[in-house]
């Protein structure tokens, strides 16, 4: 049978899409297939993940609605002086952490350290809906705390993150929605085709459809959530969540399987890690160990 193309050829394939090639080499480059899931709910933590453990990943995955959010619109913030410093809120109103000068931070740590941003957002509306959640065509930062005044919601999604998801399930829509807004910006989609967790729909069928919306929008769609691999395209990324070193899961129906199946065997091309990472007591060393497992299980599987 013929050998494996490597992350690095599959980065200069023709027909790649020009983020997924830019995902391949820093791949290649970090010897990292490791996708943080940085599921915490201060910006001060995020940022200070992305900081640390920048260097071992290539993707850094977030929920940014997870995140303490402002409700007074800026309003508590104007009237102390860091806010005419930073225009970030910290009043004792509200204490915001999600603002523009926020994103602008994580995204020049992912540029520092060589990573993408990945909002776990999961859109799964019609194609008008998504597109105003997603944000502005212009993309541009908001340039005061008038957040609430503009289009595209608080997270400005758009603007930021390199690479979003959606479910499948509205139909090929959810994805014309967001290439709209997202396509000019260079951005990428992924399509949720499997699931981690127990007793999940999206299977069979459903999976199959998945791909042939991929396959009909490949422009924008760079690949998908999976738990394996679903296509033999080597020009789709797999990424894959519910990893932990030792099988097992948790009470709410998460399922985990090691980076070795889910790399060796299972065929995926990146690993997600979320609380295996998160609640270890060294989260440095637990993400090389990660980095490190993920990476000798591409290896082994190129090398056939
Ligand atoms: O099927 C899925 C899809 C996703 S994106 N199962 C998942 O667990 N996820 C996300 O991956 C989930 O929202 C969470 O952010 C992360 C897994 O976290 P962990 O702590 O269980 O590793």
């Amino acid at each position: 049978p013929k050998r494996e193309q490597s992350y690095a050829d599959r980065a200069q394939l023709p027909g790649v899409h020009p983020l997924a090639s830019k995902l391949l080499r820093i791949m290649e480059e970090k010897r990292s297939n490791l996708c943080l899931s940085a599921d915490v709910s201060t910006g001060e933590e995020l940022l200070q993940l992305a900081e640390s453990l920048g260097p071992k990943i290539c993707m850094l995955k977030t929920h940014v609605d997870i995140l303490k959010v402002c409700v007074c619109g800026g309003e508590g913030g104007r009237q102390n002086a860091r806010w005419e410093r930073t225009r970030s809120c910290r009043c004792d109103v509200c204490r915001q952490d999600f603002t523009a000068a926020f994103s602008q931070k994580l995204q020049a740590s992912a540029e520092k350290h060589n990573f993408l941003l990945f909002e776990d957002r999961k859109f799964a509306d019609i194609g008008n809906t998504v597109k105003h959640q997603y944000g502005e065509k212009d993309g541009g930062p908001s340039i005061v705390i008038g957040v609430s005044r503009r289009a595209g919601g608080i997270f400005q999604i758009s603007s930021w993150s390199h690479v979003v998801n959606a479910h499948a399930v509205p139909g090929p829509g959810v994805v014309q929605g967001l290439r709209e807004v997202g396509k000019p910006l260079g951005r990428g989609c992924l399509l949720i085709a499997q699931m981690s967790s127990q007793g999940s729909l999206a299977a069979g069928d459903y999976t199959k459809a998945t791909l042939q919306i991929a396959e009909q929008h490949a422009d924008f769609v760079i690949g998908f959530i999976c738990g394996s691999k679903i296509t033999e395209r080597p020009e789709f990324i797999h990424m894959t969540p519910g990893v932990q070193l030792e099988a097992g899961g948790d009470k709410l129906g998460q399922q985990y399987t090691t980076p070795e199946e889910v790399i060796g065997r299972k065929g995926s091309d990146i690993i997600i890690v979320g609380r295996g990472i998160l609640e270890a007591s060294d989260r440095l060393k637990a993400a090389e160990s990660y980095r490190k497992s993920g990476w000798d299980a591409y290896t082994k599987r190129v090398s056939v």
